[in-house]
């Protein structure tokens, strides 16, 4: 019912990220409130066109509402908001937080987001990041890799194009080279800001094949559109391996 209402109803995005029905399931139970609310203020209204009708109250009672149906109502509102809130939205914010994947169990990417682009690095065949440092950030070197690690020279990095795996965790490690950009990707129901001088988190874990468009979601300079030319592409595992040694100029065996 609640899957029916939100493709049907609400019309929102195809959903292909595994926690993402937490967050389509609290939209619908806010909707299916409002709903309710709307219903019972039209009839209120109605009831009270009727109910103080000029023809029946030819003159004004100052005193108003005596009984206390309106409060107990007001208070079950009040519950139903708490219990959204405490019950569902703060508990599934926590497990956004605080659940993070193991790293060694995911699939590790750096974004940094630029005007109008995403920047994308993975830690290639061996596994590991090159060292990174501020002071190697330049027009040319937006992640700041340390050119003397032999551990970055196997790293790949990548223009618009995010790969991960499918039914894998994928950790993104974002932040931006220029002003405040916000990484959203509406299918794995995720969005987060960007910012200068930040590196934060976003994990999810896709659970459908596809390529799917990343949007920059805050307004970042005249060319900000541009940004929905990045890609997710989720694949398997083994065109993600296949995709991996045709970006890496070190093949695996040098490090064995
Ligand atoms: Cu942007």
């Amino acid at each position: 019912m609640t899957q029916w209402f939100a493709q049907k109803v609400l019309c929102l995005p195809e959903l292909a990220s595994k926690s993402g029905a937490e967050v389509d399931n609290l939209m619908v139970y806010v909707h299916w409130l409002m709903f309710a609310l709307f219903i019972g203020w039209i009839i209120y209204f109605f009831y009270a066109l009727y109910r103080f009708r000029r023809a029946r109250n030819p003159k004004a009672d100052y005193v108003g509402v005596r009984g206390h149906f309106s409060n107990y109502l007001e208070l079950a509102v009040a519950g139903i908001e708490a219990l959204l809130l405490i019950g569902i939205a703060v508990p599934v914010w926590a497990r956004r937080v605080e659940q993070m994947p193991l790293p060694d169990q995911s699939t590790v990417i750096q974004v940094v987001a630029q005007q109008y682009a995403w920047n994308a690095r993975y830690p290639g065949h061996d596994g590991y990041f090159g060292r990174q440092d501020m002071e190697f950030v330049s027009d040319t070197n937006v992640f700041g890799v340390d050119p003397g690690d032999p551990r970055g020279k196997d790293d790949i990095q990548t223009l618009n194009d995010v790969h991960c795996v499918v039914n894998k965790p994928v950790i993104i490690y974002l932040s931006s080279k220029d002003v405040i950009h916000s990484l959203r990707i509406l299918p794995m129901r995720v969005c987060q800001d960007a910012i200068p001088g930040l590196r934060i988190p976003v994990w999810f874990t896709p659970t459908k094949t596809g390529r799917y468009q990343i949007n920059c979601a805050q307004l970042c300079g005249p060319g900000h559109s541009e940004m929905s030319g990045g890609f997710l592409i989720v694949e398997s595992q083994a065109d993600y391996d296949k995709w991996i040694a045709s970006q890496s100029s070190t093949p695996s065996s040098s490090f064995e």
